[in-house]
């Protein structure tokens, strides 16, 4: 895929690094509050300060509505910390060359805080209006929303390293707008609307695409909200999902609806729970669905998500690892790549693909371990196909834990309905210790016979951690893919 490379990320961090070090530049510098140079001015805002001075660092600005006001492209402003209480709206864009920045001063915490203030459902605490293009936003602390904590409308935008709490919508949203990037943000107790967790359906997203094109969620932490976690979703093409710790969301962890070419790579899924309630807890791992948006208004709306890459996860603890739920006609799993996840200690279903009108998709050298429930079950079993995946239940019946087209079978007797059924194991993969809650404990043991034993269709060139794969992991000369999203003995 060529989304990663695409994303441009590393210019992106480089170049928000660098914004950071102006927060250490010397306070003379800053302190003229007009230009840092002849391009670039470098303003301060102060909770402490006023809008009358000139928004130095010896004299601030006191909101950031009047920084946002006096901006212009290529221009930096440093929040110092504190609290900032109401709505913020950023209106004014900058370019690729020249983005505008508001950044934490050094380690400072500055907090837009919206107690008290009046967010309706529709709106958020804090708005990157469409046309406010290459804004970038760092290291704030927005909290307290009655509506959504955050909603992004401008192309090229960066939310980074930002903690977004206690909205009663959405954490972020980004809606019609191309290029977006989250990076290494906290997203926790959002979606409040459903805290009470009983709603059958309407619950909003914590970290959200839609109508939008090249996002992409890259090393957030995504937790304990009361809807979905990370969505992307209606119209949502080419996003990337990498390198997230998902967990304890209500609904679905990581959810492709309606969307496109979904790149959801080498991110840790898990439910902290310790035991099975409901159907919706714990949540599901990774969802694709195409929900029905008929009567929203597009009289020529169908169903259209597909050609999703679902690869090097780690999912545990999840009621089902990977998940499709068919709303409407014409909806199924298309053109989809599954491979080299790790799933384990399912309540439900290990891999649960309910009806649809599938094609062309691969399940390929996944390790999928249920602990209760079926392992795989497939409603409508053709346009799929399952190679080289190592399943286990960790009940040891290995009994009618294949469910293929409305029967049940064993596992010798469900590889054998198939032609597209091939090169699967059944046997305990040896996980270090999926109870463990953290990412190493889906690493393989010495004896594993996941070692070796992948192919090498649609292989990455890295595990999880990022270290290369095929490696000859256990020393007899054989070098090749492992099964799941570990590959023993690369990291040394
Ligand atoms: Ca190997
Ligand atoms: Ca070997």
């Amino acid at each position: 895929m060529g989304q990663v490379l695409a994303w441009g990320g590393a210019v992106t961090i480089v170049a928000l690094v660098s914004l950071g070090s102006i927060g250490a530049l010397p306070s003379a510098q800053a302190a003229g509050g007009g230009p840092a140079t002849a391009a670039a001015s470098v303003y301060v805002v102060s909770p402490s300060g006023s809008d009358d001075n000139p928004g130095s660092l010896g004299a601030p600005f006191a909101t950031i509505a009047k920084a946002a006001e006096v901006v212009a492209p290529g221009d930096t402003v440093m929040l110092r910390g504190g609290i900032y209480r109401g709505r913020v709206t950023f209106t004014r864009g900058g370019s690729a060359a020249e983005p505008i920045a508001f950044i934490a001063y050094q380690a400072e915490v500055p907090v837009i805080d919206g107690e008290g203030v009046a967010v309706g459902e529709q709106e958020a605490l804090v708005t990157v209006t469409e046309g406010a293009d290459h804004v970038a936003l760092s290291g704030l602390t927005v909290r307290n929303s009655s509506g959504a904590a955050m909603k992004i409308y401008g192309d090229h935008a960066t939310v980074m390293g930002c903690k977004v709490t206690k909205a009663e919508y959405q954490g972020i949203q980004i809606r019609g707008a191309a290029g977006v990037r989250c990076i290494g943000n906290e997203i926790w107790n959002v979606c409040r609307m459903n805290a009470e967790r009983e709603l059958e359906g309407g619950w909003p997203a914590a970290l959200a695409a839609w109508e939008s094109k090249e996002v992409s969620f890259i090393g957030n932490v995504v937790h304990d909200n009361h809807g979905e976690g990370i969505s992307v979703w209606k119209g949502a093409e080419d996003c990337v999902i990498m390198g997230n710790q998902v967990y304890d969301n209500w609904s679905v962890n990581v959810y492709l609806d309606n969307a496109k070419r979904a790149l959801v790579a080498a991110n840790f899924i898990y439910s902290t729970a310790d035991a099975f309630q409901s159907h919706r807890d714990p949540a599901i791992g990774v969802a694709v669905a195409d929900e029905d948006y008929s009567e929203w208004g597009d009289e020529g709306w169908k169903a259209d998500g597909g050609e999703h890459v679902v690869r090097n996860n780690i999912i545990l603890n999840c009621s089902r690892g990977i998940s499709f739920w068919k709303y409407v006609p014409g909806s199924g799993v298309k053109d989809c790549s599954f491979v080299y996840n790790t799933i384990a200690g399912t309540w439900e279903y290990g891999i649960r693909i309910s009806e649809g009108e599938n094609s062309g998709t691969q399940f390929a050298n996944n390790i999928v371990v249920s602990r209760a429930g079926e392992t795989l079950s497939v409603t409508k079993t053709g346009g799929l196909a399952f190679r080289h995946n190592l399943f286990w239940d960790s009940t040891g019946k290995p009994s009618d834990k294949f469910g293929w087209g409305g029967q049940r079978f064993d596992f010798r007797l469900w590889e054998s309905q198939s032609r597209e059924l091939k090169a699967n194991l059944w046997a305990d993969p040896q996980l270090s210790d999926t109870a463990a809650g953290e990412p190493d404990g889906a690493k393989l043991t010495r004896d594993s016979p996941a070692m070796d034993a992948g192919s090498s269709a649609g292989a990455p060139r890295f595990d999880y951690w990022g270290y290369p794969r095929p490696t000859d992991g256990n020393g007899d000369r054989i070098r090749a893919p492992d099964i799941g999203a570990h590959e023993y003995g690369a990291e040394r």
